[in-house]
């Protein structure tokens, strides 16, 4: 007999997926998830089953329709989501050319439009060497602006994979001599448009003076190379231990990772860990910000939520 909603089966559900939401690392079988509060072996067999299919069923028939084909192809498009590439299919659109040229009767934002004449080119992953040549590129000509500035690579390059979908570029300053990075953007970008690294302004930071800003736009590797994404995000120096986590992803072992925190009563974010976050009880909306506990580094965050340290390559998720 079927159970009612809110009946014992549905709240054990709740309980078994609370349970794996904490754990901190992505589940990669039935086994593991077996070890896990409120996990049985028919659970275990469920869960090795959306392993092993990746709910491929579901995916190939909503692939298959014209609709979802053309709302794949728009959401392609950089800054189009799911949203406008329905509006655009609804109202007739069902090509590339339908959204370029003069006779078109939708309205593209400048970003749009940048992402539409390089849809191949963005479409592409680089290889990691690409993203190396070009973030040495950038590196030497900021530490040329100012020696002590720091520039790392993140997201998916940190992460050690092979290609990259885009370049994360995390900069900050010590501040031990009472100076810090405010204000380099604004000598920064002009001097890397001018060598041609930067090509196309995605979106500017809105304060180039704020020590924490984020540029967006494209770039390239050389006059002939192809259009890459890129982001340069600078952040306040004693941030950079719980930014370094969060721009190194990937963004599964970030989830579980401030799961994990708001399950040992702290709240995780880009700036750091936090404790005394009071929060409303059914919403769950954060109504304090609490005291700011640990963010320098990445190690201390780590120890002080008992995850055992983890290297960047083992920041992934099973493929
Ligand atoms: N991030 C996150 N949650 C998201 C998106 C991003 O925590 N929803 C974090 C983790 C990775 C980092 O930001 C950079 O994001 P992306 O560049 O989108 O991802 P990536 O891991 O670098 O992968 P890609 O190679 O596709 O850029
Ligand atoms: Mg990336």
């Amino acid at each position: 007999m079927q159970q009612g909603i809110g009946g014992k089966r549905c709240r054990q559900h709740e309980a078994t997926i609370a349970s794996i939401r904490r754990h901190p690392t992505r589940l990669k079988s039935g086994k593991e998830a077996l070890k896990l509060r409120f996990v049985g072996q028919r659970m275990a067999e469920k869960i090795d089953d959306v392993i092993k299919t990746g709910n491929m069923r579901r995916l190939q028939y909503e692939e298959s329709t014209e609709s979802a084909i053309v709302t794949k192809l728009f959401m392609g498009i950089y800054g189009v989501g799911m949203t406008t590439a329905r509006d655009w299919y609804s109202r007739g659109m069902r090509t590339l050319d339908d959204l370029s040229g003069s006779h078109r009767r939708i309205v593209l934002t400048p970003a749009q439009q940048i992402g539409l004449k390089y849809y191949t080119d963005l479409a592409e992953r680089m290889p990691r060497s690409e993203a190396k040549a070009i973030f040495d590129a950038i590196k030497a000509i900021a530490i040329g602006i100012d020696p002590s500035l720091e520039l790392t690579i993140m997201g998916s390059y940190r992460r050690g994979q092979e290609t990259c979908g885009d370049i994360d570029i995390l900069l900050t300053r010590p501040t031990i001599d009472g100076r810090s990075h405010s204000g380099v953007l604004r000598k920064l970008l002009p001097k890397l448009r001018a060598a041609g690294v930067l090509t196309e302004d995605l979106s500017y930071p809105s304060d180039l003076d704020d020590e924490e800003a984020k540029y967006m736009g494209l770039c390239r590797l050389g006059h002939e190379g192809k259009m890459r994404r890129i982001d340069i995000l600078t952040i306040p120096y004693h941030q950079r231990g719980a930014a370094l986590i969060y721009f190194t992803g990937d963004d599964v072992f970030n989830r579980s990772l401030r799961l994990k925190a708001r399950h040992d009563g702290y709240s995780l974010n880009q700036r750091g860990l936090f404790t005394g976050v009071t929060r409303d009880p059914k919403t769950k909306v954060k109504l304090s910000n609490g005291i700011i506990i640990a963010s320098e580094t990445e190690r201390e965050i780590f120890n002080i939520l008992k995850v055992p340290w983890q290297e960047p390559h083992q920041r992934r998720r099973a493929t």
